[in-house]
């Protein structure tokens, strides 16, 4: 299968480091396409170091030759690789979205037609060591389906293949049936943990450790839960207390991107998390004081 991945920073290279056995194409830009000639190293959560070598993959390819694009870039950066996308796909390719944050889906969608894209999110925890090394410090699983009715089916032959694909490469793929809600139960992980853990400077799993920490967090999802009822999708609070500590849990020793984002100087997704949140809430005319203030406090703190 012809893969290329869009944006290979912390996920993009776990996926990329994953999908090896594939025909890899790596899409980067400036130093990092200058460091990726050198090969792309990945440490698993058990220690073992696995080096890419830079003759497992390419750094680009003709137009129209991906069967799969995976965007795994940052929300901000959307629109311009889903741009590189439409150049690089293939008539029949299919196009996934495993950012963070809500709205992905539907800018693949504008520019490829719903039949070509396909929507995922990610509890695999990486973090960046450098610009062509990744620790995957947390094992989880990815979500995938179609948002939209004319999104491809499970039924559909390319599905299957790239199902058996993430499979092979211990991605853990499960297919969701309603990944709308998915999208959501992701949204509402990354608002508990990602701004907490990047204002305290701590890693995901301090969160289980603080008994106040975490009644935040509960406090901080359970805002953003109610403006997901709103928009019509269900979630019980108890189901998203028991992910939230699973996740938690699993990614104990992950430093969430946010958190990397703060440390190394770049842009967070804290417009796209809380912002996304604070928007939609305002009009439904539901009051969510505890994400606002946290956009105030990630936003200083980014600027
Ligand atoms: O999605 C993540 C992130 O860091 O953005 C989690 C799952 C919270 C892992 O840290």
């Amino acid at each position: 299968m012809r893969i290329g991945i869009f944006g290979p920073g912390a996920i993009g290279g776990l996926f990329a480091a994953l999908l090896r056995s594939n025909e890899l194409y790596i899409f980067a830009r400036g130093a990092t396409e200058d460091e990726l000639k050198s090969g792309l190293i990945m440490h698993t959560p058990e220690g073992e170091l696995i080096h890419v070598l830079p003759t497992e993959y390419k750094l680009s390819c003709n137009p129209g030759e991906l069967d799969v694009a995976l965007i795994c870039g940052k929300s901000s950066s959307t629109s311009e690789l889903a741009d590189m996308v439409k150049e690089y796909l293939s008539d029949e390719g299919i196009a996934l979205s495993i950012q963070n944050g809500l709205g992905h889906s539907e800018v693949l969608a504008a520019r490829l037609g719903w039949q070509r894209v396909l929507s995922a999110s990610t509890i695999h925890a990486s973090t960046r060591l450098g610009l062509n090394e990744v620790q995957w410090t947390g094992r989880g699983e990815v979500s995938i389906g179609g948002l939209h009715s004319e999104s491809p089916r499970l039924a559909d032959p390319r599905v299957s293949s790239l199902l058996r694909c993430f499979k092979e490469a211990q991605l853990e793929p499960v297919w969701c049936d309603d990944i709308e809600k998915g999208l959501w139960i992701k949204l509402l992980l990354n608002i508990a943990i990602n701004p907490l853990a990047a204002i305290s400077g701590q890693e995901n799993g301090e969160i289980l450790r603080s008994e106040s920490l975490l009644e935040q967090a509960i406090a901080i999802m359970d805002e953003g839960r109610k403006v997901a009822i709103a928009e019509g999708i269900t979630i019980e609070s108890e189901e998203m207390i028991a992910r939230l500590l699973q996740v938690l849990e699993s990614t104990a020793n992950n430093r969430c991107s946010m958190l990397q984002d703060i440390m190394t100087g770049r842009r967070t997704e804290i417009d796209s998390l809380c912002g996304e949140v604070v928007r939609r809430a305002e009009k439904h005319g539901i009051p969510t004081p505890l994400n606002l203030q946290l956009m105030s406090l990630v936003s200083a703190i980014e600027r």
